[in-house]
């Protein structure tokens, strides 16, 4: 992995319509996240939060695609960004906000690779487009508008269309799918591993699997939404859903990602600290970055 962090926080609530999760990238730096990074050796860059307009445009808002504009907005430039901290050779690690941003994290890291391979760790599938979405939430839309699906302003973020290949995304955790988003899976043939899968092969053969998998690919972003943990280990989330990944699942996951030196750029999302106990989620989110950049028990 690379030896330079750049840090970039995306205060945005607005893909979906709980308030507070606007507040997850404090509360991911008030949990230490620069020290435990610069403790594993690395030199770390934060480069402060992505301004996300709260000025409310006067057009209709589109029932199906709540804040289209800010999102689209607050997205090109959380692109720029991170295409500019690839440039730099440092590795992004974008702190949300909702999973919207990573329609903007994803448009700054696919400039860079041909191929680039997404594991989408998170209890839903966000694959959504406006015809099938029941929320009109575009943080459910992020994974399709990633895969060209979704309004233009979305999808064609930061010139390149579409950004990822289905053939290279990997979703892990999956318990919660909407009936659209079950027809999308298997038209375009992605590879899920829902919490039967995880049941039953084990996190361990998971992850192998997944980076077999993925052995094709030119470089892997980990799009990890908190959600995707068991609310017990994981409470501040605008989104739980029971039956997650425990927490040393969720360990043991970073831990393999960590020793396959495979991922080339990473979030992590959904954090909620007004819905959480005393920052427990965040301190967390903290401890599975640590682990995804080599933190080792003995
Ligand atoms: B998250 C949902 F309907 N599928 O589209 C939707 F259940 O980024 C939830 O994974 C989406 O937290 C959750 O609104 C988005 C709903
Ligand atoms: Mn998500
Ligand atoms: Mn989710
Ligand atoms: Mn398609």
């Amino acid at each position: 992995m690379k030896k330079n962090i750049s840090l970039i926080g995306v205060p945005m609530d607005l893909g979906q319509t709980r308030r507070g999760v606007d507040m997850g990238p404090s509360a991911i730096r008030y949990a230490d996240v620069t020290k435990e990074l610069m403790q594993l050796g690395y030199t770390v860059e934060d480069l402060g939060d992505i301004e996300i307009s709260r000025f409310e445009p006067s057009l209709e808002q589109e029932e199906n695609l709540k804040n289209l504009v800010q999102v689209t907005d607050a997205c090109s430039l959380l692109a720029t960004k991170v295409d500019a901290a690839i440039q730099d050779n440092s590795f992004p690690l974008v702190l949300g906000g909702d999973h919207s941003i990573a329609i903007g994290t994803i448009a700054g890291v696919a400039k860079h690779y041909e191929n680039l391979g997404v594991i989408w760790f998170d209890a839903h599938g966000d694959l959504n487009t406006p015809e099938t979405t029941p929320s009109g939430n575009i943080h459910g839309m992020s994974l399709a508008i990633n895969l060209g699906h979704g309004h233009p302003l979305l999808t064609k973020i930061h010139h390149k269309y579409p950004k990822i290949k289905p053939e290279h995304v990997v979703i892990i955790g999956a318990r919660s799918l909407d009936e659209g988003e079950r027809v999308f899976i298997k038209e375009h043939g992605i590879k899920v591993y829902t919490m039967h899968e995880i049941d039953r092969l084990g996190m361990s053969r998971v992850i192998d699997e997944t980076m077999a998998y993925l052995k094709h690919t030119d470089g892997v972003h980990l799009s990890l939404d908190l959600d995707g943990l068991e609310p017990h280990d994981a409470p501040g989330v605008g989104t739980p859903v029971p039956g997650g990944i425990t927490y040393r699942e969720g360990h043991l996951a970073m831990e393999m990602l960590a020793a396959s030196r495979m991922v080339t750029s990473a979030e992590f999302v959904e954090v909620n600290p007004i819905l959480d106990e005393r920052n427990r989620t965040a301190v967390v989110a903290v401890g599975l970055i640590a682990s995804l950049f080599g933190q080792k028990i003995l």
